[in-house]
């Protein structure tokens, strides 16, 4: 809890200070959406940098989709299973991954053609709004998709 307020304390400091001009804290890299197969949605993945104090991402929007959803992974009764949540945390000078196997943007109603890039809009907690541009790419064969997953998982774990 501390913490938080100093978070918001910082933010109203600094607010007073840089006036009209205001600076943006978090960017975005390696974005990747990934369209599901046939009705199912399509999953993003982006790392999202952030310099600034910390804040939460709230929510993401996009013309190509009709509606994106937060989601993370939990463990249930030894099955790991897709939940939705209402915001993801970023840290202060830190990054927020979304990644095969955790956090993830789920979107539905995809409206492109498969071929061209889509913006995303990105909405965080402290008022800033970042739009990431990705060209999707097709799913290949759910087999190999769930082994690729796995293996990344494994990866990240191996990692720590
Ligand atoms: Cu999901």
């Amino acid at each position: 809890m501390k913490h938080v307020i100093f978070a918001f304390a910082l933010l109203v400091f600094s607010g007073a200070h840089a006036g009209a001009e205001r600076a943006t804290s978090v960017t975005a890299m390696q974005p990747q959406i990934k369209l599901g197969i046939g009705a199912r949605p399509a999953v993003m993945f982006v790392h999202v940098h952030n310099k600034g104090a910390a804040t939460r991402l709230i929510g993401a929007s996009s013309d190509a989709f009709a509606r994106i959803e937060l989601h993370t992974h939990e463990m249930n009764g030894g099955m790991m299973r897709m939940v939705e949540v209402t915001d993801f945390a970023v840290p202060a000078n830190g990054k927020l991954h979304l990644k095969p196997g955790g956090h993830h943007l789920m979107m539905f109603g995809y409206r492109g053609d498969g071929e061209q890039a889509v913006t995303v809009t990105l909405t965080f907690a402290n008022g800033e709004e970042l739009a990431v541009a990705a060209t999707p790419s097709a799913r290949a064969k759910p087999n190999h998709d769930k082994a690729h997953d796995k293996m990344h998982k494994k990866m990240h774990h191996h990692g720590h």
